[in-house]
């Protein structure tokens, strides 16, 4: 069928792709031959862990929204393909949270699950990130914690999930992970497999009275590792944090935290004018404390300039390896201070590579 011929093409570029990068593995010829023949069997095929591991870190490479592809060689491939049913994913994926925070010098990892086939569906993990926290919508319409999560908090509840006794800002939601078997199954996180910083200023003593917080490590769940035809819908994989994302994005953003205001009013700053900046100003402390925080805690994070003039030297260090590398503008510049950073003052190419991550949501796959 159709299908099967689009699994035919993509699987032999790709396997093209691992033997030009990999000059030290066996001959091409006979491993088409026999992946042509599993696939006319079975319409899809296995890789073999060094295929696997080497799909991995170019979808990493290939992914046009990522400024910290610098270090795409490191990634640390789990193969967990032969893991499918619910409380296997999910007690691996404890494990990888474990791993990957290693002491707060987080390691870049990713866990491969059972893939889809056309004879079994993939597991999936319906959470965007193995940690997040729970929204809950108060009576005034007020959300206390994460608003980005208030839909799918209220979804766990009606399906079962018991928040604290105490709702709080940052009550973290369970893992729901589902298989055709099974159907969706929740697992609450054990607490080893979660670390976060407190967050206080360098300077403004007050900060820490805000009793903010955040997780050691991004885990994102929700994206589908598509590999020359085949297709991993359970990957998660994590790096660590740039500063914004959370100082700019989760803790900034008006549907998020929104603690500008309130910071801006603690700074004694005048709100009552936007000319003053205050919102600015405001939002740079806020970043400044998630930085120090970070560091005095001993994680692992990164600010917007560093991270962006090691995004150069990737995409430099890719031109001599005669690569294109996609990039979306849009996702690379930094939340704030964009101008002052160098990945803001240029055009990148922006065609779709394989392999590559893709959300679920996303055409392309
Ligand atoms: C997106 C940084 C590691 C794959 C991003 C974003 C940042 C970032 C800042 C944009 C996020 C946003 O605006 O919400 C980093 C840093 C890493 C790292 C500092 C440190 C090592 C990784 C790893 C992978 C990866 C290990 C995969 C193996 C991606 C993907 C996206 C992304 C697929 C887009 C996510 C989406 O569509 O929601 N990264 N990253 N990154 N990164 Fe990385
Ligand atoms: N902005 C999201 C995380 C998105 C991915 N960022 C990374 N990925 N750093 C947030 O939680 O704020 N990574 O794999 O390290």
């Amino acid at each position: 069928s159709a299908d099967v011929e689009l699994v035919r093409a993509a699987a032999t570029e790709f396997l093209e792709q691992f033997h030009a990068e990999n000059s030290q593995t066996g001959p091409l010829g006979p491993r088409i031959a026999a992946v042509m023949r599993e696939i006319d069997m079975t319409g899809t095929y296995w890789h073999t862990p060094e295929e696997l591991a080497f799909g991995a870190r170019v979808a990493w490479r290939n992914n046009a929204r990522c400024i910290g592809r610098l270090y795409w060689r490191s990634l640390h491939v789990r193969d967990l393909r032969t893991v499918s049913d619910a409380a296997g994913v999910a007690e691996h994926c404890f494990d990888h949270l474990r791993a990957a925070h290693n002491s707060g010098k987080i390691r870049p990892m990713i866990s491969v699950f059972a893939p889809e086939t056309p004879y079994r569906p993939a597991p999936r993990i319906w959470n965007e990130q193995l940690i997040r926290y729970a929204g809950y919508e108060q009576a005034d319409g007020h959300v206390l914690g994460d608003p980005r999560y208030r839909t799918f908090t209220s979804e766990l509840i009606k399906r079962g999930w018991r928040p604290p006794e105490r709702p709080g800002a940052f009550d973290i939601l369970p893992l729901v992970v589902e298989t055709v078997e099974e159907g969706p199954r929740m697992f609450e996180l054990p607490g080893q497999a979660v670390h976060e910083v407190p967050l206080e200023h360098p300077e403004l003593a007050w900060f820490a009275d805000l009793g903010m917080r955040w997780h050691a490590v991004p885990v994102i769940s929700n994206n589908r590792l598509v590999i020359g035809g085949v297709s991993y819908p359970a990957a998660p994989f994590n790096g660590w944090y740039m500063g914004t994302e959370i100082g700019a994005r989760n803790l900034g953003d008006s549907d998020r935290y929104a603690l500008v205001p309130e910071v801006a009013e603690r700074m004694g700053l005048d709100t009552s004018d936007e000319a003053t900046l205050w919102r600015d100003q405001a939002l740079v402390e806020i970043n400044r404390a998630v930085l120090h925080s970070f560091r005095a805690n001993g994680v692992t994070i990164t600010d917007h300039h560093t991270e962006s003039r090691r995004f150069l030297i990737h995409l430099e260090r890719e031109e001599r390896a005669g690569r294109r590398c996609p990039a979306d503008w849009t996702w690379i510049v930094p939340p704030m201070s964009g101008s002052q950073t160098p990945v803001f003052h240029r055009y990148y190419d922006t065609e779709t590579r394989l392999p590559n991550f893709f959300t679920d949501d996303d055409a392309a796959h």
